[in-house]
């Protein structure tokens, strides 16, 4: 694990599709602005995207921010999923249900972390074009941990209906 107190430039995926989402982005993006020992660099557009897993739930809207920070991994998680609390996520046990927010560690700087509770890079973002397309508007030049680029990702992975929406996040 990286030691506590060094800045770390980490990126976070956002996604919601119950209980107005756009709104549960925007604000989220205001949570993480008041994140302890941080400060959020940039976030993408909102995007609209298709459910994945079951298809049986609303449409999602997606968005990545980067964050520099010296919060530790786990603490950054559990400030994350307070901010998710805090937004009336419930857990429950269906897989790939709806969720009125989703707050993803999709990459701490350049580290690789396989804990119980966390995984990083997160396993789902190569193959998410909800995550990679927002990834890529506010971090074109990205290389991942493994070595790969993110456009090398991208031309890989079609758009399947992500479309950018013209609701704004708040400066
Ligand atoms: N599908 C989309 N489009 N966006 C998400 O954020 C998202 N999150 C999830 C699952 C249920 C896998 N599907 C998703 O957790």
């Amino acid at each position: 694990m990286p030691e506590q107190l060094s800045q770390h430039e980490v990126y976070l995926g956002l996604g919601a599709n119950l209980a107005n989402p756009v709104a549960q982005l925007q604000h989220a993006i205001a949570a993480l602005r008041r994140l302890p020992q941080s400060k959020l660099l940039a976030v993408s557009a909102l995007y609209g995207s298709k459910p994945m897993g079951p298809q049986d739930q609303p449409d999602y809207v997606n968005a990545v921010a980067k964050v520099s920070t010296t919060l530790a991994p786990l603490a950054l998680l559990d400030a994350l999923q307070q901010i998710e609390q805090q937004q009336g996520r419930q857990r429950k046990a269906e897989r790939w249900g709806p969720r009125s927010l989703d707050l993803d560690i999709l990459l701490y700087g350049h580290h690789t972390i396989v804990s119980e509770r966390l995984t990083v890079p997160h396993y789902g973002l190569t193959q998410r074009e909800f995550v990679l397309y927002p990834l890529a508007e506010i971090a074109p030049q990205l290389v991942l941990p493994c070595g790969t680029p993110l456009q090398t990702l991208l031309s890989r992975i079609p758009l399947n209906g992500l479309e950018k929406l013209s609701a704004t996040v708040c400066e």
